[in-house]
């Protein structure tokens, strides 16, 4: 794949990774100085003012937008859980990569109406300005793809604004793609060109890396599927691993998401033995929902909590093997 935008200078190239551990995240809406990062090639230096998005392939007329006009449209605000997939060269680890942030920006229909896709269409393909190297093999721009058909379920947006405020520039400056449901690294940042096209992306972003193995086509694990929709799962936030607690009632309690409504979680004491429904908050639009169980330890001890979600269609998180396994805590409870 060739540059098909002018290459801004890079603050940092190399890979920049912030993990945030499921305890620090105790508020509903997700902080800057808590939100994770994902930077796989670096940080570029965008000028706003020199900035414009693209929209090309299969339209009915191409369109160059500047910053100023991306804001003149009218602006669309979402919650949303957002997740990232984890290393994409081991995509049966969980990593537990989460936020729930707010997201400001302009619907991504709407910008499409006004380049107008045609019917052949089936694919969007979204370009970074970012580039360099990434696992050793050099790319001219971050490149992802989503189906089309994402599209009717709404809410995809060009985003310049996170929390109320806008993008900084390790979270994709001055404009990105944000597509709730789908795990964060389709959400490009740094967004510099949208391409409308009748197949997937073919370069080693989306097709070598970022793709789990689909056993529902092939047992034996060799075909493989783009990492789109985001699969059922939720994390302890209270207590912490290896916390010392009073053989008092205590709750336990986190946060739950799934590409669509959590409909419950259940917890376990015991390792995994017996399983209890937790109470669970209803979902309130793209948001992760909290879950929570009062505990009254049996004995003192050392224990093995663990929680699983299960989704509106009746997905279940697995015990091991993938990025959404099931979250255990060991706590000690002292008398
Ligand atoms: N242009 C570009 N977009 C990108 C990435 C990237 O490296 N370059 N990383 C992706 C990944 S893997 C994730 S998890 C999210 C992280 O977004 P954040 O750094 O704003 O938290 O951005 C995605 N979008
Ligand atoms: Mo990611």
């Amino acid at each position: 794949m060739e540059r098909i935008a002018p290459k801004p200078p890079m603050i940092t190239n190399r890979m920049r990774i912030r993990n945030v551990s499921p305890g620090q995240l105790t508020d509903r809406l997700t902080r800057l100085d808590n939100l994770l990062e994902l930077s796989s090639m670096g940080v570029p230096d965008v000028d706003s003012r020199a900035w414009q998005l693209d929209i090309a392939g299969l339209v009915n007329r191409p369109t160059s937008i500047t910053f100023e006009e991306l804001k003149r449209f009218p602006k669309r605000s979402l919650e949303s859980v957002f997740v990232c997939s984890g290393d994409p060269r081991r995509p049966t680890i969980p990593l537990r990569r989460v936020a729930n942030v707010k997201w400001g920006g302009v619907d991504l229909a709407e910008l499409l109406d006004h380049a107008g896709v045609r019917p052949e269409a089936t694919h969007l393909w979204s370009y970074g300005l970012d580039y360099g190297r990434f696992f050793d093999t050099p790319q001219d721009h971050y490149v992802k793809d989503m189906p089309l058909s994402r599209l009717k379920d709404g809410n995809v947006l060009i985003a310049y604004e996170l929390n109320e405020h806008p993008l900084t520039q390790q979270n994709g400056f001055p404009a990105r793609l944000v597509i709730p449901g789908f795990y964060g690294t389709n959400c490009v940042k740094w967004l510099c060109r949208l391409e409308l096209r009748e197949r997937r992306a073919t370069d080693f972003m989306t097709t070598r890396l970022y793709r789990d193995p689909d056993f529902e086509v092939d047992p034996t694990g060799q075909t493989t599927k783009p990492i789109w929709a985001v699969a059922p799962e939720s994390i302890f936030v209270a207590p912490k691993p290896e916390t010392r607690i009073k053989r008092n009632a205590t709750e336990i309690w986190g946060w739950a998401w799934s590409c669509s409504a959590v409909r419950s979680v259940e917890v376990s004491t015991d390792g995994g033995e017996s399983w209890t429904e937790s109470s669970l908050e209803p979902p309130h639009e793209l948001s992760w929902q909290r879950f929570s169980h009062v505990w009254l330890p049996p004995r003192s001890g050392s224990f093995d909590l663990r929680c699983r979600a299960i989704d509106l269609s009746g997905r279940v998180q697995p015990n091991n093997s993938t990025r959404n396994a099931i979250h255990s805590v060991r706590v000690i409870v002292e008398d």
